[in-house]
């Protein structure tokens, strides 16, 4: 019984987390077993590790930042993610391997081979079965993820990038799903919240497993 494995990807702001709740929700109504979770996180382990990551406190070096993203995945795979699917359930990551790929990649300017290798090992080579890339300018992605995070006690380091940053990132997903476009469905989400969650139900529709 083979589990069905969905990630959705894009840049801050894009309505990641919007999306992947409406479509666990989605998904349960119509008698899946889910499971959701988001990178970095998703266990105890990857939890501690991603306070760590997003901590503006303490300045990571790219190269402990990659690690410790992939050994919070790596994690998650072992703990969650391949045992669920495994006993036949669908698995929802918010953000996996194509943020590493785009934002360390792309945008930190890391080798892209040896994030190939890590996310391959981090994963046991499990790739997902489809990607919802949900691809927003990243001004406006920028400016929906700061309105939501202006309380939190200190500055999510990531957020206080800058939009040049951002926009490599965005350009890092759209050159993933041009190379893979039978596991990557780039969904325009500049529109209003339902249009894109309308083509995100029906692409996952079609790509369901009867
Ligand atoms: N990271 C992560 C890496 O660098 N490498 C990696 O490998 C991984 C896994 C944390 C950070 O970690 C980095 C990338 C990130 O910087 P995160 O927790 O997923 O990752 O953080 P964010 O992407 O910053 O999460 P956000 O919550 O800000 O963005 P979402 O999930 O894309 O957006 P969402 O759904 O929370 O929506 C944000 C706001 O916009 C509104 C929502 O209501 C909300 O207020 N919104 C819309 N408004 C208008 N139109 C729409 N279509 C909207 N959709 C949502």
């Amino acid at each position: 019984m083979a589990g069905f494995f969905i990630t959705v990807e894009g840049i801050e702001g894009s309505g990641k987390t919007t999306i992947a709740e409406r479509l666990e929700a989605w998904l349960r109504s119509r008698g899946h077993t889910t499971f959701l979770a988001r990178e970095p996180g998703g266990t105890a382990v990857g939890e501690a590790l991603r306070k760590l990551i997003l901590d503006a406190r303490h300045p990571l070096c790219v190269e402990s930042e990659l690690l410790l993203i992939e050994a919070a995945r790596a994690q998650l795979m072992d703990e969650v993610v391949l045992p669920r699917l495994d006993q036949g359930q669908t698995v929802i990551l918010d953000r996996h391997i194509d943020s590493t790929t785009a934002y360390q990649g792309y945008g930190r300017g890391l080798d892209l081979d040896w994030i190939a290798r890590l996310n391959h090992f981090a994963t046991r080579g499990r790739r997902p079965d489809r990607t919802l890339l949900l691809d927003v300018d990243a001004a406006v992605g920028l400016s929906r993820a700061r309105g939501r995070n202006l309380d939190v006690p200190y500055a999510d380091r990531f957020e206080t990038e800058e939009r040049a940053f951002m926009e490599r990132v965005r350009q890092g997903f759209l050159t993933l799903a041009r190379q893979d476009p039978a596991r990557v469905h780039a969904v325009d989400a500049s529109r209003d919240v339902d249009a894109v969650w309308g083509e995100v139900r029906e692409d996952i529709q079609n790509t369901l497993p009867n």
